[in-house]
């Protein structure tokens, strides 16, 4: 009898509960550990049972009012397991916001905005306007044959041209092609008329270094070849190309002499005020047109050349042909 626990040892017991539960939970780390804390003080093994099951040996008046005060620690528990998960979410958000912040006043990484090449711009817009006329970018090796080279365009054996000054000639009676010509009667060597391409490209001539020669340079060469193609189909084309290039400008033909085209003509645009050439033309020579099988009195054709370099330099002003091919970036970066 004298074991048995009074009114006052189990109101003890549960308020000692009470305290140890709230600095549990206030010291709980994380919401396992409140999880954890809750199944030891709540749950069906937990302390509070534990305290209530000695509840049964108290008179009966004396057991709603453990009953009353347990019930009244229940709720208290509950409130504090319920704000320390509150707390223990929000310091989680803040950290990871502050372990995530962007400091959106530091400079940005710099990144040069790089561009293509004047050059190769200009390429393209030449392209461009041709490929708008129906025509087809065709091309083909820089290394030639004397065949490719000359031969098959009707430039005789003691043409200038041919001429080991004028000429980049490699071992094994290869040279460097000194137009894209070649490439037109290779197209045309494999594809049957009718053939509208151009054959844009690098070409090759042994020029001295100055203001408006390079030993490099680029071309755009044009053929057509068709049934019924004449003289007026040469010009309006060329003409048509130029205005769309440079803008709406006079365009004058003059005659002029290849061996590759009968009639040819110069071409020269009127630039701010000036008269330029900027290209060469002509209908294609019956003598080229046989080289290559094709009987020419069925077909005719015309053909055009011009270099990029000139292009470029008329279009921006540049004065000096050296300025596109020494890759300084204090210059390239203006276009
Ligand atoms: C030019 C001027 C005139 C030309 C001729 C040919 C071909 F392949 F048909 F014979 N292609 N390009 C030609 C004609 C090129 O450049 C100033």
């Amino acid at each position: 009898m004298s074991n048995a626990p009074t009114l006052a040892d189990i109101t003890g017991q549960l308020e000692a509960l009470e305290a140890d539960a709230a600095a549990a939970i206030a010291d709980a780390a994380d919401a396992a550990a409140l999880e954890q804390l809750r199944i030891d003080l709540l749950g069906k093994k937990g302390k509070l049972s534990g305290v209530l099951g000695a509840m049964g040996k108290l008179p009966g008046d004396q057991r709603p009012l453990v009953g009353q005060r347990a019930n009244v620690l229940k709720a208290q528990v509950q409130g504090l397991l319920q704000e320390r998960q509150t707390n223990l979410k929000q310091a989680a958000m803040e950290a990871r916001i502050a372990s995530e912040t962007i400091d959106i006043t530091l400079p940005a990484s710099y990144r040069p905005p790089g561009h293509r090449h004047p050059l190769l711009s200009t390429t393209d817009d030449i392209v461009d306007i041709f490929c708008g006329l129906g025509y087809r970018v065709v091309e083909g090796p820089d290394i030639e044959t004397d065949h490719y080279n000359f031969s098959a365009l009707n430039i005789p054996e003691d043409h200038p041209a041919r001429d080991m000054q004028d000429t980049f000639y490699l071992p094994g009676e290869r040279l460097l092609r000194t137009h894209t010509s070649p490439v037109q009667i290779r197209h045309l060597e494999a594809n049957p008329p009718p053939v509208r391409v151009i054959a844009p490209g690098r070409v090759y001539r042994r020029d001295a270094v100055d203001a408006t020669h390079s030993p490099v340079f680029h071309q755009v060469e044009v053929l057509a070849i068709d049934e019924g193609l004449d003289f007026s189909h040469l010009r309006g084309t060329v003409t048509e190309f130029l205005r769309t290039f440079f803008g709406d400008l006079p365009v004058r033909f003059r005659a002029s002499y290849f061996p590759f085209t009968e009639p040819s003509a110069e071409v020269d645009v009127q630039w701010r005020g000036r008269w330029l050439e900027v290209m060469g033309c002509g209908m294609v020579d019956p003598a080229v047109l046989e080289g290559m099988g094709l009987d020419p009195e069925r077909w005719s054709g015309f053909a055009a050349g011009l270099g990029v370099e000139r292009f470029c330099m008329v279009r921006h002003g540049i004065d000096d042909i050296r300025r596109l091919f020494t890759s300084d970036l204090r210059f390239l970066e203006q276009f």
